[in-house]
């Protein structure tokens, strides 16, 4: 029987599923496995369940003795496993993806109604009880911006992407999107192309990253990019952190270059910039796009049958490589 390491708690079905074919190690109370302990254990298992908080970099790799075949990741994103070294040692890299479009699109969509409506500064002030203490102006008081209506560029018009589109729509947003190449007029669905992210820009309202984190896709909104934003246009990011510059998107906020930001990632998570929490321009949340109960049962479950798929040599259901 096949053993495999299970690095953090999953969804209990999942775990459950995983127990009746496999010799499981699981993680019930959650604790990181840090990366040095990680390396130690790894060469006892067949196969590894895996997240996104995980390091699975070139050390984990080198220090493989043969046993390890597969690393079944909780997640669509796998910027923390070191694909080429993976690549390289023959070991199989399986995500997660589809099953989260809705969730990280709602999310988006959170994020967009919650930063150009104020939403963090107006639930602060009836938490702390100091409503009571202001004049309820009718030009003033926490006064935002429309969504309704307004211009949405999508920076990567991927699956998350397309589906955030979809639910833009029911608020009336136009749709425009930069994307490496222009999608079939079918998955554009009326949406407008620029194949110059520069060109789309000023154009923006709203805009709104998707791509995975990528060496191309590192700080692709900077100060250069940032500077040609209009200043009533708002920052959401639910993908990575490393997509932008926080020197460039800080300072953006702070000078009111925009008018505001809805943050879902962030660069050194948990540890982001702590400016971003002083901004009440600048909405966070930590990194719960696909934070629901379906959906990360879903996520684990097809962890778990990558795995399953894997060891009765079935065609696995979404392999990175
Ligand atoms: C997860 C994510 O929270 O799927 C992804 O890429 O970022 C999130 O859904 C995280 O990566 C857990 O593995």
């Amino acid at each position: 029987m096949p053993k495999i390491l299970v690095s953090r708690k999953i969804s209990d079905l999942a775990e459950e599923k995983l127990k009746k074919e496999f010799d499981v190690k699981l993680n019930l109370k959650d604790e990181p496995i840090p990366e040095s302990e990680l390396i130690k254990i790894i060469n006892e298992y067949d196969g590894m369940i895996s997240t996104g908080f995980d390091k699975i970099g070139i050390n984990f790799f080198n220090n493989l003795n043969g046993k390890l075949k597969i690393v079944a990741q909780v997640g669509v994103g796998y910027d923390n496993i070191s694909i080429k070294a993976a690549e390289q040692k023959k070991i199989k890299v399986t995500n997660t993806p589809n099953v989260l479009n809705e969730a990280v699109a709602e999310t988006t969509i959170l994020l967009i109604l919650a930063a150009s409506r104020r939403v963090g500064e107006a639930y602060n002030l009836v938490r702390s009880d100091n409503w009571k203490n202001q004049k309820p102006d009718l030009t003033k008081f926490m006064i935002g911006n429309s969504v309704t209506g307004k211009t949405l560029g999508i920076i990567g018009m991927g699956r998350i992407g397309r589906i955030a589109a979809k639910s833009a729509k029911a608020f009336g947003m136009k749709i425009i999107y930069y994307n490496r190449n222009k999608l079939s007029e079918d998955l554009e669905d009326g949406a407008r192309y620029y194949s110059d992210l520069n060109s789309m820009l000023p154009e923006c309202d709203f805009v709104s990253i998707h791509t995975p984190a990528t060496p191309e896709t590192k700080h692709i909104l900077n100060a250069s990019t940032i500077s040609l934003l209009p200043r009533h246009s708002v920052v959401i990011n639910t993908s990575r952190g490393s997509t932008i510059d926080d020197d460039a998107l800080i300072d953006a906020l702070e000078n009111k270059k925009i008018y505001a930001a809805g943050l879902d990632v962030f660069n050194n998570e948990p540890n982001l910039d702590k400016r971003y929490t002083k901004l009440d321009n600048c909405f966070v949340l930590p990194h719960i796009g696909s934070a629901t109960h379906e959906t990360r049962l879903a996520m684990s479950m097809m962890a778990v049958d990558n795995i399953y798929c894997f060891f009765n040599n079935k065609p696995l259901i979404s392999e990175v490589i």
